[in-house]
Order: C-alpha cells, then sequence, then structure tokens
C-alpha cells in the first residue's frame, strides 16, 4: 500500500530583504498585524475562558468566591477571580511546565488551539524567512496574563503574570544550546502598551554573547548595571502583529501600571530541526513544525503534542532535572 505522506506546503514569503537584515542588524524586529486577530487568536482566548470557568466554578464550590463571576468578559473575570480569592493561576494556563517541584498533578493546558497557533502557516512562513524550511517548535515557550498590581498574589510570585526583569532568552536555556538558532516570536492576544506592560528591547544587544545571569523569584534575570539601559526601547503592540527577537537580544517587559487590564501575550519559540533545544527535560514536548525535507516528520495532531507533555510531566515528577546554569553565588549577582 502507498504511504500517506502530506503536501508539501504551500509558502508565502513574509519578509522584505530590508527586514530580514534589519532583524539582523538590530536583533529585534516588529512584524505588524502578521497574523487575524479574530480568526487567529479568538480561539485560543476562548480555550482560556473555559479554563477560567472552571476554576471559577471549582473556587466557588470551595467557598473562596461568593459568586463565579459568570458573564463576564474574559480579562473582567480573570481580575475578579483573583482579586477576590486572592490567588493566581499561571500554570492552569500556561502550555509548558515550571521548572521546580513539577507534580503528576501539576496543571498545564494543551488545548487544540494553542497547539494550532503553534503550527500556524502563517506564523511558519514567516519563521521560515529567518531560519529556513526546517522548523522545530521549541518546547520553552508561555501563555502570560500579566495582571493590575491589586489582582497579584504576592506571596507566590511568578513570572507569568507580572514584570519580567532583564534576561537573554540564550541564558534562561542550558548552554548544549549557546551554538543553536533559537527564535523567539513574541505574540500578544490583546494591545500590549506601555501602560499595561509590553516588552521593552536594547538594540543590538544580541552582539556582545551572553551576559551573566542572576537567579530571582520571577525568573533569571540581568543585573541592570550591565544592561544599557538607556538605549532601551518600549514596543507597543497590536494583537495579531509579532515580535521577532533574536535569542540573545536583552529585553524585559514593563510593569503593568493599569487598574483593570491584563497584558495577554504568548511567547514562542523555533529552531531548525536537529539542534539541541537548551531544555532537554522538556525537549520530547518539542515536535517538527514544518519540513520540506522530511514532510511526514510534521507534527499535525494536537492530541499527540498533549500526550507527549503529559509523558514529559510524568517522567520528571520522578525526576529532578538541572533548569540553569547561573547561581546565586556569582560574583555578577552580589
Ligand atoms: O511577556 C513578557 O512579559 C516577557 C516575555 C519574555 O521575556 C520572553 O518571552 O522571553
Amino acid at each position: 500500500m502507498a504511504s500517506r505522506v502530506s503536501p508539501p506546503e504551500r509558502r508565502f514569503k513574509v519578509l522584505t530583504p530590508a527586514q530580514k537584515d534589519q532583524f539582523h542588524e538590530e536583533g529585534y524586529l516588529l512584524v505588524e498585524d502578521l497574523l487575524d486577530p479574530v480568526r487567529d487568536l479568538q480561539p485560543v482566548l476562548d480555550e482560556y475562558a473555559e479554563i477560567l470557568d472552571g476554576i471559577a466554578a471549582d473556587l466557588h464550590r470551595k467557598g473562596l468566591l461568593r459568586s463565579t463571576h459568570a458573564g463576564l468578559p474574559l480579562v473582567e473575570r480573570l481580575i475578579a477571580v483573583c482579586s477576590e480569592s486572592g490567588r493566581n493561576f499561571p500554570q492552569h494556563f500556561d502550555f509548558s511546565l515550571p521548572q521546580k517541584d513539577i507534580r503528576h498533578d501539576t496543571p498545564i493546558h494543551l488545548g487544540p488551539a494553542v497547539f494550532h497557533t503553534l503550527a500556524n502557516a502563517r506564523l511558519l512562513d514567516l519563521v521560515e524567512d529567518l531560519i529556513g524550511p526546517e522548523i522545530f517548535s521549541n518546547p520553552v515557550q508561555h501563555i502570560r496574563f500579566k495582571l493590575p498590581e491589586r489582582a497579584i498574589d504576592k506571596s507566590s510570585p511568578s513570572g507569568l503574570v507580572s514584570r519580567i526583569p532583564w534576561h537573554q532568552d540564550n541564558g534562561v536555556v542550558m548552554p548544549e544550546a549557546d551554538e543553536a538558532t533559537i527564535l523567539t516570536v513574541w505574540l500578544p492576544l490583546n494591545p500590549a502598551t506601555v501602560r499595561n506592560g509590553c516588552l521593552q528591547v536594547v538594540p543590538r544587544s544580541h552582539r556582545q554573547g551572553i551576559t551573566d545571569h542572576c537567579p530571582t523569584s520571577v525568573g533569571l534575570m540581568i543585573p541592570d548595571r550591565l544592561v544599557p539601559l538607556d538605549r532601551a526601547v518600549a514596543v507597543p503592540m497590536r494583537p495579531g502583529s509579532a515580535l521577532l527577537m533574536d535569542q540573545r537580544t536583552m529585553h524585559s517587559s514593563l510593569d503593568n501600571l493599569t487598574d483593570d487590564e491584563i497584558r495577554i501575550s504568548m511567547d514562542l519559540r523555533y529552531q531548525p530541526v536537529g539542534q539541541p533545544s537548551g531544555r532537554p527535560a522538556f525537549a520530547p514536548a518539542g515536535f517538527v513544525a514544518r519540513s520540506a525535507a522530511r514532510p511526514e516528520s510534521v507534527l499535525r495532531d494536537p492530541a499527540v503534542w498533549a500526550a507527549r507533555w503529559l509523558e514529559v510531566r510524568e517522567r520528571l515528577a520522578e525526576d529532578n532535572p538541572v533548569f540553569n546554569r547561573w547561581s546565586a553565588d556569582a560574583t555578577a549577582c552580589a
């Protein structure tokens, strides 16, 4: 019987040569209006509205909420649920695992709408423009619901709900990926503004290698004195736009200074097939997202992706892998 091989993808160029040059020169590139917010992003928000529904019902049952706040739109409802319960739920929403204390029942959201965003054809066309036709979806990936200050649970800090300090993505993974090419694609699902905590980048900082990072409660941080802060540029964005970053570009996010907005974003990473992911503990959950050479290797089934993450969780609940190379005792952190 003939083997069933998927037809080759139709591919469209997204970037002009000038945009590619700009990316390589500056270490970042804003690509406006890449995706359609209604067609491409709303299904993800709908999936998260369902997750929140389950969280609210559970808290209400336990007597931790007076009402489930049903009927409120996603942002208003999440703020109401977090501020009234005094709790945040970053891990219930995230589509990756935490870097410590992984249990057999650690929450993780592995819905089809999230998978279809990771594998979005237009997004992959863009990625292909920079890294070529053999594309691996790196498992270092997150959704962040950046809450207003009043809704943050200060007893349980998380970089998924609060400001992220200066860092390079290359610094956040293990040295095995120092020579790899890992492209970060940052996607806001609603408007990212200077007031609600958009990203800021240091142009051309990708040219200087990896700077020392220090562990903090919300993730790894380059001490401010090692960051050329005078060159930092804030990058407000519309939903549907994409910010591309080199793995060595220094970036951080601003505080959410609003009272009633949540900045919602996905940060995704892609690299050429066959390179080390930088997070070996999660590597089996990465997948071939596009391949001209071996189209049959492309993962198309969200259920298989979800099952791989659950297998990784099973294994890591028994294991205690090392996730980072930096120590708080380093001279740079004093
Ligand atoms: O979304 C944020 O606030 C920070 C994201 C980030 O730093 C990253 O994707 O590496």
